[in-house]
């Protein structure tokens, strides 16, 4: 069962996590070994390719980043299912190549751009982002990626453009979760354009130097680090200017629950989990919940006089 690496229970014990050496390892084993096609199929997590020249960038936590074995199999993805080990196991069939992501609405240049054209358009950094999920758990992950303004730069957001909507994949023949009523499929998601425009929040192709699986979003998804885990749409294939505030997914459907900001807020809680703190994944103490996730510094000023109470 070489290639079977998700199956743990969580929380995962220390001893237990594989470093990313031993992956990496086990990956090229499988290579030399020459399995093919059919065997990469059923495992997504050894379709990853290496990345190119990535630069360091002064925005990256100094936290531990979490062990990639659990950043590669604890995920939320429910086109997958809604077990945390399900996209991981469910993703095999999802085809991440080619891939297109249209970009338009209220914009000069419309565009639709080819993953190989997004690699062109600004140098790949490191993100080393602590991510917060709003079910209580976090991790630390050294995302790989550019500014998401660094591609609306390039068609050119008209002055009425107040807001960004994402629209993620559907594809009900390879997202077996799809079949589930759990949400109103495509999942949505939106940012203010000002946070959309902010340099923390980044489109990722990669984590740890490789590609994205499938599980994390594959082969572009949202990353914004100062809000809840839910913001961060995977496999994105559409990203619209707007004037109106977009609905999106889990506010459609529990709108007591998830509101269109969704910013970290210890203060705040969700009615049915505490926010005051959290589970750093691979740690058994709990920590403490810090507004913004910790990124108050750079974020507190875009929301000077609202009531995030009433915008949760
Ligand atoms: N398309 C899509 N994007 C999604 C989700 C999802 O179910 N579908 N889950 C969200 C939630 S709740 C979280 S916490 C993060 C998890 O990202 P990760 O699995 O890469 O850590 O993805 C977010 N993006
Ligand atoms: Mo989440």
């Amino acid at each position: 069962m070489l290639i079977r690496i998700n199956q743990d229970a969580h929380p995962i014990a220390p001893s237990e996590i594989t470093p990313e050496s031993l992956y990496r390892g086990r990956r090229n084993f499988i290579r030399a070994a020459g399995l093919g096609a059919a065997a990469l199929a059923v495992s997504p997590a050894f379709a990853a390719a290496k990345l190119g020249a990535i630069q360091k960038s002064p925005l990256s936590s100094t936290e531990a980043p979490t062990a990639l074995k659990s950043v590669i199999s604890y995920n939320n993805f429910y086109e997958f299912g809604t077990g945390k080990e399900d996209p991981a196991r469910n993703a095999g069939r999802f085809k991440t190549r080619p891939w297109t992501v249209r970009v338009d609405g209220l914009c000069a240049k419309p565009r639709t751009f080819a993953i190989d054209d997004l690699l062109k358009l600004a140098p790949l950094e490191e993100r080393i982002y602590r991510m917060r999920c709003v079910e209580g758990w976090s991790m630390v992950i050294p995302w790989n990626g550019f500014p998401l303004a660094s591609l609306l730069k390039q068609v050119e957001p008209l002055g009425s453009a107040k807001f960004v909507e994402f629209v993620t994949a559907a594809d009900r023949a390879t997202m077996p979760g799809l079949a589930l009523p759990v949400l109103d499929w495509p999942y949505t998601e939106g940012l203010r354009i000002d946070e959309a425009m902010h340099p923390l929040t980044i489109l990722a192709l990669g984590l740890y130097g490789e590609e994205l699986l499938a599980q994390n979003g594959a082969p572009l998804r949202l990353v914004v680090p100062w809000k809840y885990g839910f913001k961060g749409a995977k496999s994105l294939v559409s990203i619209r200017l707007t004037d109106k505030q977009p609905a999106t997914a889990w506010n459609i459907a529990a709108p007591n629950e998830y509101g269109f900001y969704s910013n970290v807020n210890p203060e705040v809680d969700h009615p049915r989990w505490s926010q005051a703190s959290e589970r750093r994944i691979g740690e058994f103490t709990k920590r403490k919940t810090l507004p913004f996730n910790g990124y108050a510094d750079h974020v507190a000023r875009l929301y000077a006089g609202m009531d995030l109470r009433k915008f949760y």
